[in-house]
C-alpha cells in the first residue's frame, strides 16, 4: 500500500503473533541478575524495555531496525536533486521495519503537509510567551496544548475498545509529527526574528518545509542539512531519557501530544538534548577565551579547567556508548563535504584530538568519545542558524519521530502500565545484611 496506516494495518496482527510466541517460549526465562548498584545507578544496563525500531550497540551505535546510519543515507528515498534520505523514509522505515518506495515518502509529505495547521489558540500561547522563556519551554507547551483536538483523548472518551487503540494513536502521532514545523517555526520567529511565517508548500518534503519556516527555504545546504539531522536524531533505541519518557507517560494512555510534551521536558535537560545549546555555548567561550586559533596546548588547557570548574566537557561520553557516535561521524563526513573551512568546524575537529586523552586522564567518564551534540551545532551555525538556545527545539522535532513509532507500537501492541518498583535503602541493607 502507499498509505503507511494500510501498511501497519497488514503488519500488526503478524507482530502480535510474533509476540504472543516469544513470550509463550522465553516469558518465564531470566536475563541474569541485577545487581544493587544499578538501582543507585540510574538503571544503566538493567533490561527493562521493548522496542523494535532501533538498538544501541556500545561500539558500533545505533542501528534503525537493522540498519546503520550509512546504510539508511544509501537505502531511504531522496528528495529530487538532493544526497540525503528525506526523514519521511526514516518514519516509514522505523514504523514498518521496510525501506519505502519514492511514491510512499511522497505520500507522507503531502500528509504531513496538510496536517500541518496549529490551531489559532496554539498560536496565540506561543505568542503571549515573553520572549525569555527558553524556546524548549514554549515547544511543549505548544505540544501539550495540542492535546485540545486529541483524537485518542476523543476516543477513549467514547469507549473505544483496547484493540483498536493504534488507530487515533497513529492520527495523533501523524499530527503531532505534521505540526511540529508550525510550531518550531513560531517559536523561532517570536524569539528571535520577525515578520510573516511563511505557509507550507505542500509540494515540498517535511524538511524544507521546515526550513522555510525557519528563514532558509532558499538554502538548498541548509535544506539537505535538516534532512540528515531529523534523519540521526530521530531515535535511539527504548531507554534514553525522551524516548523512555514518551513511553512512560504513554503507557497511562495519556495522549501522544502529552506524552511527547513530556517527552520534551526530558530532552530539554542539559545532559540530553541541551547539550547541543551547551556545546556552542563552550566553544564560543573557548574563541573568546583563548582566541580563535588557538594551539592544542591552549585547547587543552581550557578543557582542563572546565573540569576543574566541576563541569562537564558538553558533548563528550555517553550512558551506552563507548566509541565515537557515528551520529557525530555522519555530521562530520556532511560537514567535510560543505564546509571544510569553516572555523568553527576546525575547532571542533581540533577538540576531537584533545578532549578524549584529557577525559581518559581524568579517570572518571565512562566514555571519552563524542557523541551527537558535539557535532550538530557547528553545522546550524554555520548556514545562518545561530541561536544556539534554539538547537534543542530541531532535536525536539526528530526525536518525535522515534517517539511518536513506539507510541503507535506500544498501544498496538497492548503495552501496559509501566510500573517497576522501588526499593528504600533501609529495605536493601536489611534484605543483604546478613548474606
Ligand atoms: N565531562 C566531564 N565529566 C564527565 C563527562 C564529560 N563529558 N562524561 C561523564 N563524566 C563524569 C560524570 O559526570 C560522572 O562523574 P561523577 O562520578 O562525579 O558523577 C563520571 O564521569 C561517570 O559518568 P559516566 O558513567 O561516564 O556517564 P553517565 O552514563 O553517568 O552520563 C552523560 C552520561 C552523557 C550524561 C555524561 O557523559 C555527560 O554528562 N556528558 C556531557 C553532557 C552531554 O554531552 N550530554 C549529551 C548526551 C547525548 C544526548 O543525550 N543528547
Amino acid at each position: 500500500p502507499v498509505s503507511l496506516k494500510d501498511r501497519l494495518a497488514e503488519l500488526i496482527p503478524v507482530e502480535l503473533e510474533k509476540v504472543k510466541r516469544v513470550r509463550a517460549d522465553h516469558g518465564k526465562k531470566a536475563f541474569g541478575p541485577v545487581i544493587v548498584d544499578q538501582l543507585y545507578g540510574g538503571m544503566r544496563g538493567l533490561p527493562a524495555l521493548i522496542w523494535d525500531g532501533s538498538v544501541l550497540d556500545p561500539f558500533e551505535g545505533i542501528r534503525f531496525r537493522g540498519k546503520t546510519i550509512p546504510e539508511c543515507q544509501a537505502l531511504l528515498p531522496k528528495a529530487p536533486g538532493g544526497s540525503e534520505p528525506l526523514p519521511e523514509g526514516l518514519f516509514w522505515l522505523l514504523v514498518t521495519g521496510e525501506i519505502p518506495t519514492q511514491e510512499q515518502v511522497t505520500e507522507l509529505s503531502k500528509d504531513w503537509a496538510a496536517r500541518s495547521a496549529i490551531p489559532e489558540f496554539v498560536e496565540e500561547i506561543l505568542d503571549r510567551c515573553p520572549p525569555t522563556l527558553h524556546p524548549m519551554s514554549q515547544f511543549s507547551l505548544a505540544v501539550t496544548a495540542l492535546n485540545h483536538n486529541s483524537a485518542f483523548a476523543k476516543a477513549y472518551a467514547d469507549g473505544i475498545p483496547k484493540k483498536e487503540y493504534w488507530g487515533p494513536t497513529f492520527e495523533d502521532s501523524m499530527d503531532l509529527i505534521a505540526k511540529l514545523p508550525n510550531i518550531a517555526g513560531r517559536v523561532y520567529r517570536n524569539v528571535f526574528g520577525q515578520g510573516k511565517l511563511p505557509a507550507i508548500d505542500a509540494s515540498k518534503d517535511y524538511s524544507h518545509n521546515l526550513a522555510t519556516l525557519l528563514g532558509f527555504g532558499d538554502n538548498e545546504g541548509f535544506v539537505e542539512l535538516l534532512r540528515l539531522y531529523i534523519t540521526i536524531h530521530s531515535d535511539h533505541e527504548g531507554g534514553n531519557v525522551s524516548a523512555h519518557t514518551g513511553k512512560l507517560v504513554g503507557s497511562a494512555l495519556s495522549d501522544p501530544f502529552l506524552a511527547y510534551g513530556a517527552a520534551l521536558n526530558g530532552l530539554a535537560g542539559p545532559l540530553h538534548g541541551l547539550a547541543n545549546q551547551e556545546v556552542l555555548l563552550w566553544l564560543r567561550k573557548m574563541q573568546n577565551t583563548i582566541g580563535e586559533d588557538a594551539s592544542d596546548e591552549a585547547v587543552k588547557e581550557y578543557v582542563w579547567s572546565t573540569l576543574r570548574g566541576g563541569q562537564v566537557v558538553p558533548g563528550y561520553g555517553h550512558a551506552v556508548l563507548r566509541k565515537t557516535d557515528p551520529r557525530y561521524t555522519a555530521q562530520r563526513e556532511f560537514a567535510l563535504k560543505h564546509l571544510p573551512d569553516d572555523k568553527l568546524f576546525k575547532l571542533v575537529g581540533q577538540i576531537y584530538n584533545i578532549v578524549p586523552d584529557v577525559l581518559l586522564e581524568a579517570g572518571k567518564a565512562k566514555n571519552p568519545w563524542p557523541n551527537v551534540d558535539a557535532h550538530s551545532g557547528v553545522l546550524l551555525s554555520h548556514y545562518g542558524l545561530t541561536q544556539m538556545q534554539f538547537y534543542t527545539v530541531l532535536f525536539g522535532v526528530s526525536r518525535a519521530f522515534g517517539v511518536a513509532a513506539q507510541l503507535i507500537w506500544d498501544r498496538a501492541l497492548g503495552a501496559p502500565l509501566e510500573r517497576p518498583k522501588s526499593y528504600s535503602t533501609d529495605a536493601i541493607d536489611k534484605m543483604f545484611r546478613d548474606k
